[in-house]
């Protein structure tokens, strides 16, 4: 207490009282009153959920000093400050978190201790916000964090879904889909700023006027509008005073009618409205890397981009400063094209409300924006239907247009007479149907333009972006991706936190480059045995949650292997199968045959309409259901699909890995980043040369990483000279074998038919060359068997792993945006004293 109380004297708060003290019987009293005077409720008859608000009440007040010091400072201050727009943010739970980067984890855990219950079974009753559906949301969601905990002034904006990515359940081995009801008991670490809020106008037309002045005048008269309302979410540095702002929009009808002067139809209609607009932020779209043109996702990402810059605009505008400036006040940083259409509404806000000639917007809109790519595939780069855009945002089509003749004035003088040239960099591709081309609205508008992983951006820079490397090639960076190691060691793996500290401090958590210390006890055969008793003690936790979940008992000392992602066929989650049933069919000819025990352990949501990602799902449990109960496995082998794939999950997972998955296509996976979760918890990696496993293989070391397969220069030359995988079948009897036994029903009770889209396209077509892949996969998974035998070897490689992953710290990252990008530097918070301020 007397620590406590003197840490509080430094932060200015002189008294210790319920809302702001950090002893536990303040935590305690804090906790108490809560449930009492918030909610109404004596203890007798709380519930779990009732104490799990009232804990994270207690641990939001202790915050919010941090976070209107913040705000109040980044606000008015002269600063500049980080805007990432993103339409996912997948953060997972915050108390943990809130309690870790609070630094009052302990006395929390005393406090509800000594209250009766524990911190743990608490924790676990929080229901994630699960807004996003992979990656891209999941790395909004790291940088949030690095960017408070660098004390860098940032505002998260992106949308209130009141669903959020489903719910998975697994159902006679189908992947079925529930609605993620998240906000059912509500939601403690949000506030409702009513008062905060935009319109946004959609659909009808524009009426064009020359005014008295002669100067042309474009008035959108809209079909509708819908008022945005923001909610705010507190997102607090590690051990600093600053807290960020996530603010999300939920929409609404613009005004309640007076339902009296209203006639029954015309009530009805007026009701519709109300839902019409509460539909917009009503759901978040469930796919991954994969386009959904439909209206409502127009309307969504507009609707957010669109009061998220006038937000902005009015922020810069209160504190006095041009419009002209907006720039020294805000850079916009774009989560891949979805927040693009915030190019076209800067330049409508700045012609058509401030007022402001093109040359002068274009100049503010051109300093303002900076664009992140995400992914390669092809059915990811988000177009529009032009008639379809026209029907929701009239007004930005002309503006596209406009953008796009002033653009190809340019590229024409450049590429004279190149047509190619030209119609690859125009806005508008010009098809059976027009259309609009998102990535190429987000390349004209933005200053910058960066890949995620070394690979990635030279791959954007040779194909998918080629020609806009040619354009202007000074945009180009690249920004390879992090993971925050706040969430993912500290939070998810307290025992591996405890060892490595005992050894060289704490100091690694805010500069993960210092685990480098670790790289000396790496032989060191005390430690080592250390360090594998904690993996131990976590695969025993990740064995009991998969009993308690699936009633599967898997065997703790067996080899972990683990993948878990999004289920997709680039990351080729049955070419992994393949594995497991060539291993099968070896115990079958050999009942004997000496190998690691292993359990595979798979996880990862497909999108509800990619009809082959969940069939890649049922062959999953469909071949654990007979390899599981085989009696000559002799439980040698086992398959597990763990589902509804989350963070919350994500977390339980990644410290009980020996071996991580990283299989996809190479040149596919843009950079991923529970590759560098899963190493960073001292995972071995099988890997191709895809994404940032290549700079995690030369960061860990070559001899510490399995590597296999075509590199991408060799996928696109196999391609380019007419890759045939049936050869491949033909040739190898192992893999003839296993594609035989699923063709011919062997996993699905003699059903033929059941895999044939799988095998067919397997055969056919293999777009994703797993089978010219498949023989260098089952080759290193056999040297993988001998290393894992040999303990103490394995021991020091998973040390290693951990030792140098420095690199992948998001900290690390987000420095890179800000030093080269953004040139925005730190501006610590100094806390106000709330009884001080007017
Ligand atoms: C993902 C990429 O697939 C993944 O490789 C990368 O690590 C992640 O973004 C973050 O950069 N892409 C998406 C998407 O999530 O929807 O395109």
């Amino acid at each position: 207490i007397e620590e406590a109380a003197a840490e509080q004297v430094k932060n200015n708060i002189l008294v210790e009282d319920a809302r702001t003290g950090l002893s536990v019987d303040a935590l305690k009293r804090a906790i108490s009153n809560n449930l009492f005077y918030v909610q109404g409720k004596y203890p007798e008859i709380a519930t779990r959920n009732d104490y799990f608000m009232a804990i994270s009440y207690a641990v939001r007040d202790r915050m919010l000093q941090r976070w209107t010091s913040s705000v109040r400072q980044y606000i008015s201050g002269k600063n500049k400050i980080v805007s990432y727009l993103s339409a996912e943010y997948l953060l997972g739970p915050h108390l943990a978190n809130n309690l870790i980067n609070l630094d009052i984890y302990s006395q929390m855990e005393q406090a509800v201790k000594e209250l009766g219950f524990s911190l743990d079974w608490l924790i676990d009753k929080e229901v994630e916000p699960g807004l996003g559906n992979g990656g891209l949301g999941r790395l909004a969601a790291c940088y949030m964090d690095s960017l408070a905990s660098l004390e860098v002034p940032a505002i998260g904006y992106g949308i209130r879904y009141q669903f959020g990515i489903f719910e998975q359940a697994i159902s006679d081995g189908w992947q079925v889909e529930d609605t993620d009801n998240w906000l059912r008991r509500g939601n403690p670490w949000e506030i409702a700023r009513r008062e905060i809020s935009y319109d946004v106008k959609l659909g009808g037309h524009v009426q064009r006027y020359i005014d008295e002045k002669g100067k042309l005048i474009n008035n959108w008269i809209p079909g509708w509008v819908v008022k945005g309302v923001a909610y705010d979410t507190p997102i607090l540095g590690y051990k600093v005073n600053t807290a960020n702002t996530l603010r999300l929009w939920k929409s609404e009808a613009p005004r309640t009618f007076d339902f009296q002067s209203f006639n029954a139809g015309e009530y009805s209609n007026a009701v519709n409205q109300k839902i019409i607009c509460e539909n917009i932020s009503k759901v978040l779209y469930p796919n991954d890397e994969q386009i959904e043109g439909k209206k409502l996702r127009l309307q969504q990402q507009y609707f957010f981009v669109s009061c998220s810059l006038q937000d902005m605009i009015n922020i810069h505008l209160r504190s006095g400063d041009k419009i002209e400036n907006f720039y020294e006040k805000f850079v916009v940083q774009l989560n891949d094209t979805h927040p693009s259409i915030g190019i076209a509404e800067m330049m409508r806000l700045l012609l058509d409300v401030h007022r402001m000639e093109w040359d002068d917007a274009w100049k503010v809109t051109t300093k303002t924006f900076a664009y992140t790519n995400h992914t390669l595939l092809p059915e990811a780069l988000e177009t529009w239907d032009l008639e379809l855009f026209a029907s929701v945002l009239p007004r930005h089509l002309d503006i596209i247009y406009e953008i796009n003749k002033r653009f190809l004035v340019d590229v024409t003088l450049k590429f004279f007479g190149n047509h190619q040239k030209i119609d690859s960099l125009s806005l508008i591709g010009e098809g059976r149907r027009k259309y609009i081309k998102m990535a190429n609205l987000a390349s004209v508008g933005s200053f910058a333009i960066n890949g995620v992983a070394s690979l990635h951006t030279e791959l954007l820079k040779k194909t998918v972006l080629k020609d806009w490397y040619e354009f202007s090639p000074e945009k180009f960076s690249n920004k390879t991706n992090g993971v925050t190691p706040r969430r993912w060691m500290v939070l998810s793996n307290p025992q591996l936190t405890k060892l490595i500290t005992s050894k060289i401090g704490d100091t690694w958590i805010k500069h993960l480059e210092e685990l480098k210390g670790l790289e000396k006890y790496a032989e060191d055969p005390e430690f080592q045995q250390a360090w594998m008793e904690v993996k131990l003690e976590q695969k025993k936790k990740l064995t009991r949650k998969i009993h308690g979940t699936l009633g599967m008992i898997v065997n703790p000392e067996s080899l972990f292997d683990i993948q878990v992602k999004r289920i997709h066929e680039y990351k080729r989650q049955h070419l992994n199968v393949l594995h497991i049933i060539t291993l099968y069919n070896r115990i079958k000819r050999n009942p004997d045959i000496d190998i690691v025990p292993r359990t595979f352990i798979f996880a990862g949501k497909s999108a509800p309409g990619y009809r082959k990602a969940k069939l890649i799902i049922k062959l999953i449990n469909a071949v654990g259901k007979v390899v599981n109960n085989d009696p000559d496995v002799k439980d040698r082998l086992k398959v597990v699909f763990y589902p509804n794939y989350n963070v919350t999950n994500a977390q339980k997972i990644y410290p009980a890995a020996d071996l991580s998955e990283q299989i996809s296509t190479a040149g596919k996976e843009a950079s991923g980043t529970g590759n560098m979760k899963l190493s960073l918890n001292g995972a071995l990696t099988v890997g191709t040369l895809d994404g940032a496993n290549v700079e995690i293989r030369e960061c860990v070391g070559e001899e510490n990483f399995f590597l296999f397969g075509l590199t991408a220069d060799e996928v696109e030359k196999t391609k380019s000279e007419g890759y045939r995988p049936w050869e491949y079948y033909k040739n190898n009897k192992y893999l003839r074998e296993v594609i035989d036994q699923i063709n011919d029903g062997y996993f699905s009770q003699l059903d033929q038919l059941i895999f044939k889209e799988l095998t067919d396209s397997l055969l056919y077509d293999d777009q994703f060359m797993v089978l010219a892949d498949y023989q260098s996969y089952v080759e290193i998974q056999d040297k993988i068997d001998e290393a894992f035998r040999d303990k103490s070897n394995w021991a020091r490689m998973s040390i290693l792993n951990t030792a140098r992953m420095g690199k992948f710290s998001s900290d690390r990252s987000i420095r890179e945006y800000c030093n080269e990008i953004w040139k925005v530097e730190s501006v610590p918070v100094e806390l106000i004293d709330p009884s001080k301020t007017s």
